[in-house]
């Protein structure tokens, strides 16, 4: 490896040492900057590597809330707001046990990149809290979102920072988030959260975003191979946001659904998830907030206690649950049963030895930051819309969100062509998402 990036890792990993995901997804990114780094000497003269592995700010508070007993707990908040090169810090936030600062400068890190991607002005930001929505009531969570904007309204705005959902943040939570911001200030704020409802400023297509989006790039990909969805079994893990929508997608164009999952186990389901089922699914998921078991009992198929699906035979995988989801010894299995593609719904849901199995066997595999990028495109289209205080039809954002998929796509597979990798979309995505913030930063001076 380049001794400049081996440096910048080293130092990453020497700073933080328990942040094992963050320093996971800079040695990812890093190391597929190398053909870049040594073909233009500016980003070493600037800096750019020393720089763009730290976040300009990071904002960590507390959040207390009451629950249903009037029992008071305290969780942590926080917003890393990551790199504003490019337009306002922009991302999601996640509410889930195992969020800290590390995770969150991963996901911080991974959206400089996708956002980039897009081609719209976005910077990179993430954020959340160790807060636990399962098993909550709706009065809790509403109690816990209230205690969370008191104190993250003072740090957001349409100009500032931009949040939106992630693992265990969807409508009702923005919708809580959201109230309070308002409350606190009162101003509807042009576009300061993404996300929202329809009634009250959202995006039509946001909900479907990610899913779509990723099922979309995976078109793309299958293309350049000669293939399309028509037909394909899929795997599917989750049965989330990014989850739902994909099956829906895959459903649309043909394909079959044989799996999703949540973090009980997955269903499996040989005669494929058609769009009742997938009805049943959202309203089992978004609505009674059950788990995925309840499928086996009311479809009388197969439920697989703590195992992931990544084990069944199927023409394409799409990971949409979380991070490191698909290990070496799955990514195997995915290449043994023949898949032909690995598109990531989720945030860096293959470890780094499943990656080199997938690239290895010649599999096509889409990074999550240009797979999934969907989500934050339409939210990119829900701030446009909310600034012009005007909306477009379903259909319109539907065909601008494709539009943007297969772009990202084509900058990918270019990219990646031209840094002498063709097919290597990890390389293509990285590279030419980095070369527009690096530049971005260079030109606004070493301050940046
Ligand atoms: P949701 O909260 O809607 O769904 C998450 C799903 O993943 C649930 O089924 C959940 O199961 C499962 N899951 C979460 N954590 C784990 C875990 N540790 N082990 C096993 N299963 C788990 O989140 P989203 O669908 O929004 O997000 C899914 C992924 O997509 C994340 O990686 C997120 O960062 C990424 N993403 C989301 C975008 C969006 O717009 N929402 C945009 C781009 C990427 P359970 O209910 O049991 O926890
Ligand atoms: O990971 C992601 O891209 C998201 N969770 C969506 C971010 C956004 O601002 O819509």
């Amino acid at each position: 490896m380049d001794k400049y990036i081996e440096s910048v890792i080293e130092a990453v990993k020497a700073k933080d040492p328990e942040e094992k995901v963050f320093h996971q997804a800079v040695t990812e990114v890093l190391e597929t900057l190398e053909p870049a780094i040594k073909k233009f000497s500016k980003y070493k003269e600037n800096a750019i590597l020393e720089r763009i592995v730290e976040p300009e700010r990071v904002i960590l508070f507390r959040v207390p809330w009451v629950d249903d007993k009037g029992e008071v707990h305290v969780n942590r908040g926080y917003r890393v707001q990551f790199n504003s090169a490019i337009g306002p810090y922009k991302g999601g936030l996640r509410f889930h046990p195992t969020v800290n600062l590390g995770v969150l400068k991963f996901l911080g890190f991974e959206q400089i990149f996708k956002n980039s991607l897009t081609g719209l002005p976005m910077g990179g930001g993430k954020g959340g809290s160790d807060f636990d929505p399962k098993g909550k009531s709706d009065s809790e969570v509403r109690n816990f979102c209230h205690s969370f904007m008191l104190e993250l309204n003072k740090h957001i705005g349409q100009f500032i920072d931009v949040p939106a959902g992630d693992i265990g943040v969807g409508a009702r939570e923005i919708g809580n988030l959201y109230g309070m911001y308002r409350k606190v200030t009162n101003k509807h704020g042009t576009c300061v959260l993404t996300g929202k409802g329809p009634t009250y400023g959202g995006s039509l297509i946001r909900p479907e975003a990610t899913g779509y989006g990723t099922v979309y790039f995976a078109k793309e990909m299958l293309k350049t191979i000669d293939e399309d969805m028509k037909g394909k079994v899929v795997t599917i893990s989750g049965a989330g946001n990014v989850a739902q929508f994909a099956a829906e997608k895959c459903i649309d164009l043909g394909a079959k659904v044989i799996t999703m999952s949540d973090s009980d186990g997955n269903i499996f389901d040989p005669d494929g998830i058609d769009r009742e089922k997938l009805a049943w699914i959202m309203e089992l998921k978004n609505v009674r907030r059950g788990r995925i078991k309840e499928y086996a009992e009311e479809f009388d198929v197969e439920f697989n206690p703590k195992s992931s699906p990544w084990g069944r035979k199927c023409d394409i995988a799409l990971p949409c649950a979380t991070q490191n989801e698909v290990d070496k010894k799955e990514a195997q299995a995915l290449v043994d049963n023949g898949a032909i593609a690995v598109c990531e719904g989720a945030n860096m849901p293959l470890t780094p030895a499943a990656i080199e199995i997938i690239q290895e066997a010649k599999v096509l595999y889409a990074p999550g930051k240009a797979a999934n990028a969907g989500g934050v495109s339409v939210s990119g289209l829900e701030m446009a819309q909310n600034s012009m205080r005007y909306f477009w039809s379903r259909e319109e954002v539907d065909q601008k969100l494709h539009q943007i998929m297969v772009n990202i796509h084509q900058t990918a597979y270019n990219t990646a062509k031209m840094f002498g990798e063709p097919g290597n979309y990890m390389l293509g995505a990285n590279v030419a998402g980095f070369l527009k913030v690096a530049d971005a930063m260079i030109s606004q001076s070493y301050l940046m």
